[in-house]
């Protein structure tokens, strides 16, 4: 499939431009950007770059399963022809706990000055401290770390793929996001760290792997494969970078899938965007859900809930296509 042929081609843009013409019918937003080639993203493949993570183990900072999922990225994206650099570093815990932390960065077109920075965090939390039973055990982690990277590593194998952007796309894998904070308890470090959450981003949005980096916007994925997912506007987002989650929204709906991107104003989040936006000066945004019956992050999270079984090929979809017509867009 890497060359269409010319005619092939044709009924291909063809089709997808009767696709959205039907579509623009029965949306309120009409996507009336340029016509660009979008490739289809394959939620079969993202799902089971989920499943593959998983599979591993809980994904937990100084365990095995965490370093052989960080071997099987580093890998994987280099096996797409990505540009992979490793960023090593310890950071320190709420709990004392002295971890060896690897934030993951992959470049696509690497000497294009116009570039788009896409992030997930990759480990998982060591606690399932919201569950009423086995509390003190780590969680898989499906929807909470496995799923915004294997949306990304779905992108990333699409456009190698296709081989067609201009754009330079730098995706990050942060490491250290979620040992956070005592469970059941708000605190605030004193080791020059600004949150016990973040420890990847925090370290990399001062430390750039390429001294000079800039993007002209980023798109970090937190939690994005929830079944009947909803990503209201997040509070910093919002705050920080308006315009791209204007590009972004509006993109959603404009390509039918306004049900998951809705335009409710969310709560302001310390995820790895904040970071991003604070230190790195980069304007990004955070896709993450909210449970509109409770405005919970969902009943999965930090519990034993959060496997394979709340995975949803059709969020995964909705996600995964939104950002690949908004990178083919610019
Ligand atoms: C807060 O709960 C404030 N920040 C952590 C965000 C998070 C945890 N994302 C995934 N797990
Ligand atoms: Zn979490």
């Amino acid at each position: 499939m890497r060359y269409l042929k010319p005619s092939a081609f044709i009924i291909a843009l063809i089709l997808i431009n009767a696709c959205q013409t039907e579509k623009k019918q029965s949306e309120e937003i009409v996507d009336v950007e340029k016509k660009v080639f979008v490739p289809p993203f394959n939620a079969d493949s993202a799902f089971s770059f989920v499943e593959k993570q998983v599979s591993f183990g809980p994904r937990v900072p100084n365990s095995q399963p965490h370093n052989v999922t960080g071997n099987y990225l580093v890998e994987k994206l280099s096996s797409m022809n990505w540009t992979v650099t490793e960023q090593n570093f310890e950071a320190t815990t709420f709990d004392q706990q002295l971890l060896y932390l690897r934030n993951i960065i992959a470049s696509y077109n690497s000497s294009a000055s116009k570039r788009i920075l896409l992030a997930a965090h990759w480990d998982t939390r060591p606690f399932a401290d919201k569950d009423s039973e086995r509390k003190n055990e780590p969680i898989s982690g499906a929807n909470d770390g496995a799923s915004g990277v294997g949306v990304l590593l779905e992108i990333a194998r699409t456009i190698t793929i296709y081989d067609s952007l201009n754009i330079g796309i730098d995706i990050i894998f942060f490491d250290g996001e979620d040992w956070g904070e005592r469970p059941g308890e708000s605190s605030r470090p004193t080791n020059g760290l600004e949150s016990w959450w973040c420890l990847g981003s925090q370290y990399w949005s001062k430390n750039k792997h390429k001294p000079n980096y800039s993007a002209y916007y980023g798109i970090l994925l937190d939690m994005v494969g929830g079944k009947n997912a909803q990503f209201p506007i997040e509070g910093y987002s919002n705050e920080l970078a308006p315009s791209i989650v204007e590009k972004v929204w509006s993109k959603a709906a404009g390509i039918g899938f306004g049900n998951y991107f809705v335009r409710s104003q969310g709560g302001a989040i310390t995820d790895d965007h904040f970071f991003v936006n604070k230190y790195a000066k980069i304007p990004m945004i955070d896709i993450i859900p909210t449970d509109p019956s409770d405005g919970s992050f969902g009943s999965f999270h930090h519990t034993h809930e959060d496997d394979m079984d709340i995975i949803s090929k059709e969020t995964l979809n909705a996600v995964g296509s939104t950002v690949l017509h908004v990178i083919y867009n610019e």
